[in-house]
């Protein structure tokens, strides 16, 4: 059963995953029709999230599932796991994600796919760069370091591609837009989620065109990512519907630049991950080029 949570509402111990204090970092996962993965994907994070020195919880949002995906997940949290399952009355992943992000109490928040495609150790890169006080930690496919364990079909590259290019002069220097591994300071983030238009695959492409607009820190870090089956994404309709959100975001997005914050530009763009060359990106405010290192040709 999804558990309607509306903005500012309370939450027992039971619905918090057992976590009635402060919440350091929750994990939201955008979850439809996925009962055949979400536990594996559950037992990953949390058991990755109780070695970290936080407090930490997995949080799905299931907007409209036919299966049992909210079940396992209530299951789970009864069996004392710190996962909880919220409902989202609007369809589609990227209203999933800006429900889980708005409703959340944590001091960061981030989302992750179900299928895993990153894995759950790349939560220690992104806590290091949250840590250090970037404001929006992106996971990359396409930045120095990054792998592509196992590579999209060609007919998704390709869309990919187009993707890309009509993304240019929004997604500004984040080299990939659309990996579903991303984590903010709760804080900052949610101006970005409060008025988000697209609720579908391209929402991903508008947060960070806003972030960029306002000016918030943003750093890129490479991911070691994988393929997976029974992705939910249909070419043809799902790609359509992209592409029209892109339209209407170059439209609609044009305005915000007024509105960015002074400071956002004296952030550091070091972010040391892993030791290894820099794969940072920082987005300055004001129109001032931003800074890229690392970047993969
Ligand atoms: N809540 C919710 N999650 C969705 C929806 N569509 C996709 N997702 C989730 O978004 C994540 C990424 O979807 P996926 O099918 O793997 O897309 P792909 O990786 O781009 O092929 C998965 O966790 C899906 O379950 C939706 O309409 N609602
Ligand atoms: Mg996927």
């Amino acid at each position: 059963m999804s558990l309607p949570c509306p903005p500012g509402a309370s939450e027992s111990p039971a619905l918090a995953g057992g976590l009635a204090g402060p919440l350091d970092l929750e994990v939201i996962v955008p979850a439809y029709n996925e009962e055949h993965r979400i536990e594996a994907t559950i037992r990953a994070l949390t058991g990755h999230l109780r070695r970290l020195p936080l407090t930490g919880r997995v949080r799905v949002v299931d907007n409209g599932s036919s299966d049992r995906t909210a079940e396992c997940v209530d299951r789970l949290a009864a069996s004392g796991l710190p996962v909880m399952v919220t409902g989202c009355a609007s369809p589609g992943k990227g209203a999933a994600v800006a429900r889980g992000v708005l409703t959340s109490r944590a001091r960061w928040t981030g989302f992750c796919d179900a299928d895993l495609a990153t894995p759950a150790h790349a939560l220690d890169d992104a806590l290091t760069l949250l840590r250090e006080g970037w404001e929006v930690v992106v996971g990359s496919r396409r930045c120095a370091g990054a792998r592509m364990v196992v590579r999209q079909p060609l007919s998704r590259r390709l869309g990919g591609c187009g993707f890309r290019f009509l993304a240019r002069g929004l997604s500004g220097p984040v080299a990939d837009t659309q990996c579903g591994f991303k984590f903010f300071a709760t804080a900052a983030a949610l101006p970005l989620f409060a008025d988000v238009t697209c609720t579908r695959f391209a929402f991903d492409l508008e947060v960070l065109a806003r972030a960029r607009a306002l000016g918030l820190s943003t750093v890129e870090f490479p991911v070691a990512w994988s393929d997976r089956q029974g992705s939910t994404f249909r070419l043809v309709s799902d790609g359509c519907r992209a592409a029209a959100d892109l339209w209407r975001l170059r439209r609609r997005l044009a305005h915000l630049s007024g509105g960015q914050r002074p400071d956002a530009a004296t952030r550091t763009a070091a972010a040391a991950v892993r030791g290894t060359d820099t794969a940072a990106t920082r987005t300055a405010a004001a129109g001032t080029a931003a800074t890229e290192k690392g970047r993969a040709s």
